[in-house]
């Protein structure tokens, strides 16, 4: 167990961590947070573009190989708002949930996707691969639950009938947009490195 390969996991959100680890729990990967301050400038245009600026930090400030994840929740009816500006729709996040039941109480098409887009980056900076993933679902018309974080308390994924913050986090590791995406890093780990 002592020779897992240590990625660099570049985020501020405490949550992101904990769910990576706990999805490539199992695996050969041990994802751990550079020591310094991650403070990226997230001017991308894409899920994507995004996700590479924030791994290229991630590995400038460790040194390590490196991995980011950028998501956000996509609402049909919105015209996928808020989309990139997910973590930025609101000041905080019982104010981005409010604001968002707020812009569908006329709204009957409820549907929506979470999206996760992952780059991993070698210790320099360069691009090992990219990978994307997706959950479908749907937006409740209040919010319930308590496991989680951000939209999870008003998101119903398909093939349920409660929210992804009513769920065991355990479920919500199988079925998320990060887990699908980090599962196909884990992947490409596996086979290339
Ligand atoms: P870092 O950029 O530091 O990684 P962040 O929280 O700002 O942290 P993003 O820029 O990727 O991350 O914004 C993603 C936002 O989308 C996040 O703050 C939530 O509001 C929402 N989001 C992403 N994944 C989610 C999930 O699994 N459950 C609920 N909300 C999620």
């Amino acid at each position: 167990m002592e020779n897992k390969i240590k990625i660099a996991f570049g985020t501020g959100n405490p949550h992101k961590v904990q769910e990576v680890n706990e999805i490539s729990d199992g695996s050969n990967i041990e994802f751990i947070l550079p020591s310094k301050e991650f403070n990226p400038i997230e001017n991308g245009t894409t899920f994507l573009e995004n996700s590479l600026i924030k791994a290229k930090e991630t590995a400038r400030i460790s040194g390590q190989i490196s991995l980011a994840d950028d998501s956000g929740l996509c609402v049909e009816a919105l015209g996928g708002e808020p989309g990139l500006y997910s973590a930025r729709y609101e000041s905080t996040p019982q104010k981005r949930i409010n604001k968002l039941l707020n812009n569908l109480s006329h709204i009957d098409n409820r549907r929506a996707k979470f999206v996760c887009a992952m780059t991993l980056v070698d210790g320099k900076g360069n691009v090992l691969t990219q990978k994307i993933g997706e959950c479908h679902g749907k937006i409740a018309y209040s919010q319930s639950g308590k496991n989680g974080f951000g939209y999870d308390p008003i998101f119903i994924p398909d093939g349920y009938e409660v929210t992804l913050a009513d769920l065991d986090e355990d479920l919500k590791n199988k079925i998320s947009h990060r887990a699908n995406a980090l599962h196909q890093i884990i992947e490409f780990v596996e086979n290339n490195l």
